[in-house]
């Protein structure tokens, strides 16, 4: 973002059967614990879901770590990581030729065009989902210093996949029982139910040799009020948040709590009162109760003390067994277009890359505002913040608070 470097940011690189990708993140603290097992555990769960297609079983994705981490902690450089890919074969022209035949729905034809060549080869191979792995790699980082420093949890779940949906509520206090039911589905939902439904529709799918999309859910608790900031359009993390969602591949919308349902509602049935129990002062919602989320914990692109949730909505994967209308791109002459081995549903890996774009958009938003170089640094600056903020009002003009609210 040209209008704002944020302190703590990622890069990734790498092409889908290069050698590897990489995964650059600048602006980490020094003392964060960077836990591979917890990064890898994340990359396994990303190569999974009911509906992927057989790369996933080539490919046994771990990070090697680079640079920046010393001892198994950050030292505040720059932190680069290695995915090693098994099936590298960019220059080998008999197992990865050329594709002329764009797959609507893919980057092929814009791709192509925009690097004037007629082979989709040259852009699809850095526009495929294989990049998420480095992706989910770097800002796992970002995860890990939320919970670390802030002790603030992540929770991304599958909702639907065409139209079979959980509707299991999603609540802080039965995060335990819900990661657990998500990680016995083999869709990443949140019921038997819906994961038979999910898993039906994509068997059903494979047969007609077509795919299939799905909406993501994505629930961050714990955080205090004011992350992020309503001063520019770059600053809200709403705008972050959305940015990095439809930066995913395959996204077509984002909605931030009720998102698309919000014009349907009239202001007194959309807004979440606000009230206060001071019996939660030192929750870091500073006792500031809501009795709903509309909002999905965001209000003027601030935190508000509630969940932050996401939802994202991934599209059918272009590639598709029988094909789609095309042309091929050096005749111009009507053809099918080109199949490439891919998934049939990815919805459940997205909704790993998803938890963990969210994480990492949400750890920068509270690296600009609490800085420091180290955790300890961090750390106090945060408790330093929520002490004064507690303690409020400061000063208030014109004498006794209750005067002037009353
Ligand atoms: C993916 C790896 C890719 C695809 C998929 C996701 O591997 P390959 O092309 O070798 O099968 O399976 O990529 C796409 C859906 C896409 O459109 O590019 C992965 O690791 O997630």
């Amino acid at each position: 973002m040209t209008q704002h470097a944020q302190r703590l940011s990622y890069q990734t690189a790498g092409e889908s059967h290069g050698p590897s990708l990489v995964a650059t993140v600048l602006g980490v603290p020094a003392g964060v614990e960077i836990d591979t097992e917890i990064i890898n555990r994340e990359l396994a769960r990303r190569q999974g879901g009911y509906g992927r297609g057989g790369r996933q079983k080539l490919e046994t994705d771990t990070v090697e770590i680079l640079t920046g981490v010393r001892l198994g902690k950050s030292i505040g450089a720059p932190i680069t990581m290695l995915i090693k890919n098994r099936d590298s074969r960019l220059d080998d022209l008999k197992a990865t030729p050329p594709v002329y035949r764009p797959r609507p729905g893919h980057a092929d034809l814009a791709g192509s065009i925009k690097w004037l060549t007629t082979d989709c080869r040259e852009t699809l191979e850095r526009a495929s989902a294989r990049e998420t792995a480095a992706r989910v790699a770097a800002c796992c980082i970002g995860r890990l210093m939320l919970k670390q420093m802030f002790d603030v949890d992540v929770f991304g779940f599958v909702r639907s996949v065409l139209d079979a949906e959980t509707e299991v509520e999603v609540s802080y206090d039965r995060l335990g029982e819900l990661i657990v039911a998500r990680d016995e589905s083999a869709t990443y939902t949140l019921d038997a139910v819906a994961t038979e439904q999910q898993c039906s529709i994509i068997r059903q799918t494979k047969s007609d040799k077509d795919t299939v999309g799905g909406d993501v859910e994505c629930h961050v608790f714990n955080c205090p009020l004011g992350i992020g900031s309503s001063m520019n359009w770059y600053e809200k993390l709403d705008s972050r948040i959305a940015g990095a969602v439809m930066g995913i591949q395959a996204f077509k919308a984002v909605g931030i709590g009720l998102g698309a349902q919000c014009s349907k509602r009239l202001g007194s049935q959309l807004h979440d009162p606000i009230g206060f129990d001071s019996s939660k002062i030192n929750a870091p919602s500073l006792g500031f109760v809501r009795s709903s989320n509309n909002a999905g914990g965001l209000e003027g692109g601030m935190t508000n003390g509630q969940p932050i949730v996401v939802t994202g909505t991934m599209k059918p994967i272009a590639t598709l067994l029988k094909g789609l209308p095309s042309v091929d791109l050096n005749t111009k002459k009507p053809e099918e277009s080109q199949y490439e081995r891919s998934d049939i549903c990815a919805v459940s890996a997205a909704s790993v890359v998803m938890e963990n774009v969210v994480a990492f958009e949400v750890a920068a938003a509270f690296m600009d505002k609490f800085g420091g170089d180290s955790v300890i640094e961090t750390r106090g600056n945060y408790d330093a913040f929520l002490d004064v903020a507690r303690t409020l009002p400061l000063d208030m003009p014109g004498g006794d608070p209750d005067t002037v609210i009353a």
